[in-house]
């Protein structure tokens, strides 16, 4: 399984409503490893770019003013399986469609107020890194502990 880097942002509901501990740490209690960490009013041109392939969508332009309407907290998260590994503690799309477990599900009750985002694949992946993050802002290290999450470690 290849160790990969994903771009989590926490969206404006979850930082308003006091959830970042709680989501964050999902994350960091199944043994992903924080790459990069920060809080920011997302400009339209950020959102924009970040939601382009939506552009268009009946959704699209209540998505865009919906990311920009409080702070955000974006992170680079990395480990094995890390892109699928993290869009599964985070759920369905739409809390409702989701289970007791996920994130979604557990915070959330509606697709338009959804807590988190994490890139779909490699190539979003990397797109999305290299949009909210210079590569001076990621920082690589070892967790304590590696070795009791991996046994070949
Ligand atoms: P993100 O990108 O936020 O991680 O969500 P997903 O990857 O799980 O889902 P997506 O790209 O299909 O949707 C992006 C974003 O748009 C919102 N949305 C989506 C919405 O408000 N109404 C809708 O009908 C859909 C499909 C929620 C997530």
């Amino acid at each position: 399984m290849a160790v990969e880097r994903t771009l989590v942002f926490l969206k404006p509901d979850a930082v308003m409503r006091g959830l970042v501990g709680p989501i964050l740490n999902r994350l960091e209690a199944r043994g992903f490893t924080f790459v990069a960490m920060k809080l920011l009013h997302v400009s339209k041109e950020l959102a924009e770019k970040h939601y382009a392939i939506h552009k268009g969508k009946p959704f699209y332009d209540g998505l865009v003013r919906y990311v920009q309407s409080g702070p955000v907290v974006a992170c680079v998260l990395e480990g094995e399986d890390a892109i699928a590994g993290c869009r599964r503690l985070m759920g369905a799309t739409d809390p409702r469609k989701g289970a007791p477990g996920e994130i979604r599900f557990d915070y959330a009750q509606e697709i338009g107020r959804n807590l988190v985002h994490g890139s779909d694949g490699p190539q979003t992946a990397a797109t999305e890194i290299a949009l909210w993050f210079k590569p001076d802002e990621l920082v690589t290290y070892r967790r304590a502990g590696h070795e009791w999450v991996h046994e070949k470690a």
